[in-house]
């Protein structure tokens, strides 16, 4: 037995958490994970772990996880060869292609994709090769609004300022529970101990959030507010800040802003109070103590980007950080300078460029909204979506109106999935390619040292040998691609290893050869524990991309939404919402397989306050029906007065009954989709994004 300690971030949400891995090698020459344990020498993530990265060891032994391709006849799954594979693949999509042009195959590309480098630099190498404007993944069921507003006001969809957790004396968080989901479009390890410093340091937290949620109950205030009434909120904010002269001059080029001035005259705190359930009294009270704060940072995530004015939501919150004067600055909010920078690499974004078929939701970044996926499937017509591939998603439990989509998959004349399961969405597809587990592949943080609120960076290697016959993302991607480019005739131009490129990236970067750092692969071989390059600092003035080199205050596109705004109706005294939750043992739908992040307490109970329990004659555990426009589902209701009235609050990524799933420990646990609920037709219009919170559901005994 000889054990070996190795170092690795976690791959498996934002936080990236420095681990500390043990194997053991074994007498019989097999090498097991003896303890995943929290890296106390990363500076960033300074030894914190939560549940989920022990349970990286089970995903690496599940022996429902794939381990080759597999080829689905009927009901039954065959094990297939690489190359027929990919052959495969490549002449049905070419078929298709020929027959119904180039946006019959649609692709959706899930969240894992971005934790993955190789992923990131190679599924375009083949994806790319098949020229179609259906391509769909699931920013649109999450930040689709900031990027769309960073490119509109700074001209570039990835120039997204970060919180400065680490320095500011006051921060303002609405829709994030960043204790549950370890932070979001904010880098940050360890944050309920960063929250908490700010506190020490004699700062204020403010949580917004229609539950009282695990950060709201450790802030200094927490505001309930009605599920998409955060626009109104922020309106009512700004507005006091004008009013009441509370602004700060800006050291940014700005254009706009007495647009926007002018465009928030008549949204007062009481007029905005209406709209969003928070007094009057409190949104002026809280617009004074932002202002007053030594540094103040607005920060609103994933609960005020996925409603129904989720770009108004960040638009907004832009705002209020450059009029208070803490938009680039320390303690407030930061843009990084990462060692590989995708914001110096790539083209701004684009917007519009086309629209989706049917319903004419707009393009961004080469991506339509995801809300609209099942309707290019069943809707006939020139244009049709007729195959599919996923790519690290699960759409059937992660996007709205899962039903219709199970229905469109099924139609479908081929589908082919690059997953690890076989799960809700890839029980339907006629193949599926699994790559090489996470500790089998080396990692690099392509996305989330962009959004840290450090600048940091790290490489780490493969801890366990690639199994034989196994491939990687990446490399069934360049399978594919040569497979597709031999039959469509197409010339193919050759490709580099993942690692490779990125130490292209880091050597042209900002720390690479023309500078001191000289930072390498080589470099960060030699620093396991990933390296600190110091923390945020102001940037954003040389870095803003729009035509004129000036933030734009007031897009065209964001101030036209104020007309829907001012029509949108008020929500009715009686009407019961729906919004999502997360836990820190579940990680979106993929991680329910494992016994160890399952086990304990039930989570997946629809929650709900009492007095909306007792008025429907409904008691605490009871199953319960709930029906919104699209679905009806039934689940175990719990009674919470951390909920606000008129509320209930679901979990999404559950609901593994489905026929066909071969998930043994995920299939047996309760718990039904959430987006079993949501409506596709309900969004942000500004952008297309899925407003998965706040659906209007009613609840009644099953
Ligand atoms: N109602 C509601 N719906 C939501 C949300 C919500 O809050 N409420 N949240 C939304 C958000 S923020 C997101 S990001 C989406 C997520 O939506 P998706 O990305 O569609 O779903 P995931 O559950 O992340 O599914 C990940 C899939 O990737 C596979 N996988 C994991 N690792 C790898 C890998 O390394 N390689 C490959 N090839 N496959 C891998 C898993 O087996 C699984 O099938 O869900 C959204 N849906
Ligand atoms: N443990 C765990 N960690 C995760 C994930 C996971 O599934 N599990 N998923 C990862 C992914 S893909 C993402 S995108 C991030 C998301 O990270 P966060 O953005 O922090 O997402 P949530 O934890 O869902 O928190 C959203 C909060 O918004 C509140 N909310 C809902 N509707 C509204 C509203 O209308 N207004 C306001 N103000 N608040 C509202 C909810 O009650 C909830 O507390 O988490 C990542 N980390
Ligand atoms: S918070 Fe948990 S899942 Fe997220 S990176 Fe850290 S250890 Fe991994
Ligand atoms: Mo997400």
């Amino acid at each position: 037995m000889t054990k070996t300690l190795h170092h690795r971030a976690c791959h498996l949400c934002e936080a990236i958490c420095g681990l500390t891995i043990e194997t053991t090698l074994e007498d019989d020459a097999s090498v097991r994970i003896s303890s995943i344990k929290g890296d106390a020498q990363d500076t960033f993530s300074r030894g914190h772990i939560c549940p989920k990265a022990v349970a990286l060891q089970d995903i690496q032994n599940d022996p429902d996880r794939l381990r080759q391709p597999m080829r689905r006849v009927g009901t039954q799954w065959q094990p297939i060869e690489w190359q027929e594979a990919f052959d495969v693949v490549a002449e049905r999509l070419l078929g298709i292609q020929q027959r119904h042009g180039q946006n019959a195959v649609a692709v959706y590309q899930g969240n894992p994709s971005v934790h993955n480098y190789g992923l990131m630099t190679h599924s375009n190498y083949f994806l790319g090769l098949l020229k179609t404007r259906n391509r769909f993944s699931a920013t649109s069921v999450d930040q689709l609004p900031h990027h769309l507003t960073s490119y509109l006001m700074y001209g570039h969809g990835l120039l997204l300022p970060i919180a400065d957790i680490d320095h500011t004396d006051f921060m303002l968080i609405l829709g994030g529970n960043p204790l549950a989901s370890n932070g979001s479009i904010m880098t940050v390890p360890d944050v309920e101990k960063r929250l908490k410093a700010i506190q020490a340091r004699g700062g204020k937290v403010v949580v917004v959030d229609p539950r009282r949620s695990e950060t709201a109950a450790i802030a200094n205030q927490h505001v309930f507010i009605r599920p998409g009434g955060d626009a109104a909120l922020l309106f009512g904010l700004l507005h006091t800040l004008f009013a009441e002269g509370l602004t700060r001059d800006s050291h940014l080029p700005v254009d706009g802003l007495e647009e926007v001035r002018a465009a928030v005259a008549h949204m007062n705190a009481e007029a905005m109070s209406l709209r969003c359930g928070v007094p009057a009294e409190q949104i002026r009270q809280l617009a004074r103590d932002f202002a007053s704060a030594e540094s103040a940072v607005c920060y609103g995530r994933m609960g005020i980007s996925t409603q129904t004015f989720g770009t108004l939501c960040h638009w907004l919150v832009q705002l209020i950080n450059l009029v208070t004067g803490n938009l680039d600055r320390v303690g407030g909010a930061l843009c990084t300078e990462p060692a590989l920078d995708l914001v110096a690499s790539t083209s701004g974004g684009g917007f519009n460029r086309w629209q989706s078929r049917v319903s004419g939701l707009p393009e961004y970044g080469g991506e339509l909204p995801v809300s609209a996926l099942a309707e290019e499937m069943l809707s006939e017509g020139e244009g049709q979506v007729r195959a599919l591939i996923t790519v690290a998603g699960n759409p059937v439990l992660s996007t709205p109106n899962g039903r219709k989509l199970d229905e469109a998959l099924d139609g479908l004349e081929f589908m082919v999935s690059i997953d690890l399961y076989i799960n809700e969405t890839t029980r339907h597809a006629d193949l599926i390619l699994p790559s090489t587990s996470a500790l089998e592949n080396d990692h690099y943080d392509t996305t989330f040292n962009m959004f840290a609120v450090r600048n940091v960076t790290r490489f780490n290697r493969a801890i366990l040998a690639k199994p034989e016959g196994a491939l990687h993302d990446w490399e069934i991607f360049v399978g594919l691609a040569k497979a597709f480019a031999l039959k469509a005739e197409r010339e193919l131009k050759p490709t580099i290893a993942p690692a490779q490129m990125i130490d292209r990236g880091l050597r042209a970067g900002l720390y690479g050869d023309a500078s001191d750092f000289k930072l390498s692969l080589e470099t960060l071989y030699d620093h396991p524990h990933g390296l600190d390059l110091g923390p945020l600092k102001p940037n954003l003035a040389s870095r803003l991309r729009t035509a004129n080199q000036r933030v734009q205050a007031a897009p065209e596109v964001i101030l036209a939404d104020l007309v829907r705004f001012a029509m949108a109706v008020l929500p009715q005294a009686d009407e019961l919402v729906l919004i999502g939750r997360r836990h820190v043992r579940s990680n979106n739908s993929w991680m329910h397989n494992y016994h160890r992040l399952v086990k304990g307490k039930p989570r997946h109970q629809l929650l709900m306050h009492p007095d909306d329990l007792a008025s429907r004659g409904l008691s605490d555990g009871q199953r319960v029906r709930v029906s919104s426009r699209v679905g009806m589902i039934e689940v175990e209701v719990m009674g919470s007065s951390d909920m606000m009235r008129g509320v209930v609050s679901l979990p999404h990524g559950w609901g593994h009954g489905r026929p066909g799933v071969q998930m043994d420990i995920a299939r047996d646990q309760p718990g039904e989709s959430a987006n079993d609920l949501t409506d596709e037709r309900q969004m942000d219009a500004v952008s297309g994004n899925a407003a998965l919170n706040g659906v209007p559901v009613t609840v009644a005994a099953a």
